[in-house]
C-alpha cells in the first residue's frame, strides 16, 4: 500500500539498509513559491513518477570553508540511493517537516535550514555542533532545480545555499561520504577538467552561476550577496 514505510518497500530492493531508513523522513513539500504545502517522505519526494507530477520540496546545500578560505568538499557514498558517488559541496540535505525546521516565512525557514545544517554536518561528516553555531552561518540565496540520478530516482528542489567559515575536526560517517578534500578555487577548477572526478547536478549549477564569485568576497564584501529574497529559477 502507499502507506507502508520505506523499510519495506519494492522501490528500495537491493539498496543499502540504513539508506531505505533514512527514507522514511518526512520532507516539506513546497509550491512553486516556496510556500510550505504539505509534507511526504524523502522516497516519495526523490521518485521521478512524482517529480515529473510537479512534486517539489525544500532542501539546503551547505558550503563551509576553513581559515585558509579552502572548501571542503564530499564525495558521497556508494550506498546514496541517489547520486551515489558523485563530488560536491561540503553538506546537503533536507530541513524536516518538524516545526524547528519549518518556516513560512524566508527568515523562519532560513533558520530552519540553519537547524538542519548543523544536525546534518554531525551525521554526515563528524562535526561537533559547538564547531558550527548557528549564527556563523550566512544564507546566500535559493536555487530551483530539477535533476535527475537515474530513470527511477532524482532531485526537484527548492535548494537554500549556506556558508560557514570555520575550522573543524572530522570524523566521517562512512554509509554516507566516500571521501572528501579540502580544495581552494583553482583546485576545484582544475578538478572539473579532470575526467576522473564526477560532480552533482546541483553543485555544477551553483559552481557555473555564484559560487566563484561568493568565494572572492568571503572575507570582504560577502554581505552584499546575502540574503537574496528572489529565488533563482535554473
Ligand atoms: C539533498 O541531499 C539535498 C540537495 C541539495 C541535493 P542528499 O541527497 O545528500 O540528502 P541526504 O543527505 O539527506 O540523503
Ligand atoms: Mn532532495
Amino acid at each position: 500500500t502507499q502507506s507502508r514505510s520505506a523499510t519495506q518497500d519494492n522501490d528500495l530492493a537491493g539498496y543499502d539498509e540504513e539508506q531505505i531508513r533514512l527514507m522514511d523522513e518526512v520532507c516539506i513539500v513546497l509550491d512553486e513559491d516556496d510556500n510550505p504545502i504539505g509534507s511526504a517522505s524523502k522516497k516519495v519526494c526523490h521518485l521521478m513518477e512524482n517529480i515529473n507530477k510537479g512534486l517539489l520540496h525544500r532542501a539546503f546545500s551547505c558550503f563551509l570553508f576553513d581559515s585558509q578560505n579552502r572548501l571542503l568538499l564530499q564525495q558521497r557514498a556508494t550506498e546514496k540511493i541517489t547520486f551515489p558517488d558523485l563530488w560536491t559541496n561540503t553538506c546537503c540535505s533536507h530541513p524536516l517537516g518538524v516545526p524547528s525546521e519549518t518556516g513560512a516565512t524566508l527568515e523562519a525557514a532560513v533558520a530552519g535550514v540553519k537547524r538542519a545544517a548543523v544536525r546534518k554536518l554531525d551525521h554526515e561528516l563528524g562535526i561537533n555542533a559547538a564547531q558550527v553555531p548557528i549564527e556563523k552561518f550566512d544564507y546566500l540565496t535559493r536555487i530551483h532545480y530539477m535533476a535527475p540520478s537515474d530513470g527511477k530516482w532524482g532531485e526537484h528542489e527548492i535548494d537554500y545555499i549556506v556558508f560557514i567559515k570555520a575550522d573543524v575536526d572530522l570524523n566521517i560517517n562512512p554509509n554516507e561520504v566516500r571521501d572528501s578534500k579540502y580544495v581552494s578555487a583553482d583546485e576545484l577548477k582544475a578538478m572539473f577538467e579532470d575526467d576522473q572526478y564526477k560532480f552533482t547536478p546541483w553543485f555544477k549549477l551553483i559552481c557555473q552561476s555564484m559560487l566563484f564569485e561568493w568565494w572572492a568576497h568571503l572575507n570582504d564584501g560577502l554581505e552584499k550577496y546575502m540574503g537574496e529574497t528572489e529565488i533563482r529559477r535554473m
